[in-house]
């Protein structure tokens, strides 16, 4: 994410993965087609008119049902499971958490504690005879739709059970006691969780298997960002076939449209001079974003969950799948409707519109926006060169036959043999180098990072996603702290990481 008030729209915004898509949508809408028309099989005219009347556009953005710490504590129970239930249209029928096209909103206070119980309802899956947990040779390819397991994305908790293991199994009737103490000091901001079992991560992700994570702390104390209302935008790509169903990963790489907290083109409705604070989650399983709203710039907070130094007023931000960003808007003087980009590059193309601002006629509000310094959580202090104590270089690339490829770090798929062993309290500094002509968001559990250069960011910002553009050279600093076992770094083009775009770390007490 990068603060890009100082460039025009048009100009040198980076091209995103998804552009040809964008390309072929507008070739589409020339063609009097939508892309929802395109999903339910291009070039059978007579079924565009009905799937058209049914498009359910312009509803108030519904934000998803809040779940809240009392006392310190919550608890929480997710059954991943079958949902039916119309989607932009369409009568669908996806893995999801408690038959949601969205998981609920999960809201903590830094020092609580969440007790996450996932239940798997979903069907058999003959996987989980072959083993318990990831396997130990790993074929790297789509598998075990119907095992799964849960992710606290961007949180800084133990990689060990019962907390944010990934390396679990849960399977068919199957339940896991989650455990996650998060820190006092903990980075307050906005998070999400979603399933992560490596095989069917893309699918699970795609069909609806998340929702956002909310970690409250001094920043929101500060009182003109305590008295914005706030809204939770869950960014998602579900893809389904013309029944409605998620079941291969064909369908996954198939272009079609953004919804929010399953709605497409939401309004967000505001009184004029109304300030608001909008949570933003890509969970989309591979489609990068370039976020923006017409003719109208916002105050950024936070990325990744990490707030700023200061807040920082921008026109844009860079969303990759797996990023997040806590945001002010606050609404001009008045009434009018403006449109909200999913690539503000591409303004032009109406396609390209995922949600509505709408400025109401009501009693001008004229909230003061913040403007000013962030509380910096004690974890987030600057990464000096002389503090690093290893530097690494690694490589996301590809190997073997294009038709059976696999995506690979260092030139291996993924395999839970050859975990990297880091010493705790190493600080290291990591060169990452994309040898491919794809974007690969990079993405590591546990511990965020500090950006130096590359991705797209301003030096200085810490994250725990950023993009690799093709054959891009990233650095960044990171500290191994507070949490040995092992986790993972990966590829958030979720695809990509069940194909093996995956490493395991290891952090031992030296
Ligand atoms: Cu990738």
């Amino acid at each position: 994410m990068k603060h890009r008030s100082d460039q025009p729209h048009h100009s040198s915004a980076p091209k995103q993965a998804g552009s040809p898509r964008l390309h072929r949508r507008a070739l589409l809408k020339g063609m009097g087609l939508t892309a929802l028309g395109s999903m339910a099989g291009l070039g059978i005219g007579c079924a565009l008119p009905r799937i058209r009347r049914e498009v359910s556009e312009g509803e108030l953005l519904i934000n998803p049902t809040e779940v809240s710490a009392d006392n310190g504590l919550l608890n929480v129970t997710i059954k991943a499971q079958y949902g039916q239930y119309r989607l932009a249209g369409k009568d669908v029928m996806l893995r999801c958490y408690d038959g949601k096209p969205i998981g609920n909103t999960l809201r903590v206070k830094t020092g609580d504690t969440l007790r996450l119980t996932l239940e798997n309802h979903l069907p058999y899956d003959p996987l989980q005879e072959l083993c318990t947990a990831v396997p130990t040779v790993e074929d790297n390819t789509p598998k075990g739709f119907n095992v799964t397991n849960m992710h606290v994305h961007g949180v800084h908790v133990s990689p060990e059970s019962p907390s944010d293991n990934i390396l679990l199994l849960v399977g068919y009737k199957q339940t896991e006691h989650y455990r996650y103490e998060i820190p006092s000091d903990h980075p307050p901001g906005t998070y999400f969780y979603h399933a992560h079992f490596h095989g069917s991560v893309a699918l699970q992700v795609a069909s609806g298997m998340a929702g956002a994570l909310i970690i409250e702390g001094p920043l929101d104390e500060i009182p003109e960002i305590k008295a914005a209302k706030e809204q939770v935008l869950c960014f998602q790509t579900p893809r389904v076939n013309k029944t409605g169903v998620c079941e291969n990963y064909t369908v996954l790489d198939q272009p079609g449209d953004t919804l929010i907290n399953g709605q497409l083109k939401p309004v967000i409705r505001m009184s004029p001079g109304e300030v608001q604070r909008w949570r933003l989650v890509n969970a989309s399983h591979m489609d990068n974003m370039l976020f923006g709203i017409q003719d109208q710039g916002f105050t950024a907070l936070c990325f990744d969950g990490n707030p700023l130094d200061y807040s920082k007023i921008m026109d844009t931000a860079v969303l990759i799948p797996g990023n997040r960003a806590d945001i002010l808007v606050k609404a001009g003087a008045e009434p009018r409707r403006q449109a909200i980009y999913r690539d503000i590059s591409q303004e032009d193309s109406e396609d390209n519109i995922i949600a509505w601002l709408e400025v109401t006629a009501d009693t001008a509000k004229d909230m003061p926006l913040y403007s000013g310094a962030l509380p910096r959580p004690d974890g987030l202090d600057d990464i000096e060169p002389e503090e690093v104590t290893f530097g690494r270089r690694l490589e996301f690339g590809m190997s073997g036959d294009p038709k059976g490829r696999k995506y690979t770090v260092n030139g291996q798929p993924f395999s839970c043999l050859d975990a990297w062993q880091i010493p705790l309290n190493a600080v290291e500094e990591w060169e990452v180098y994309n040898h491919t002509s794809e974007s690969h968001p990079f993405h590591i559990h546990v511990n965020p990072f500090q950006m130096i250069s590359g991705g797209d960011v301003e030096p200085g910002t810490w994250l725990d996603t950023v993009n690799l553009k093709p054959f891009e050279r990233i650095r960044f600093r990171t500290r191994f702290q507070d949490f040995t076992g092992t986790f993972v770094f990966h590829c958030h083009n979720l695809t990509h990481e069940d194909l093996g775009m995956m490493q395991a770390v290891n952090v031992y007490k030296p």
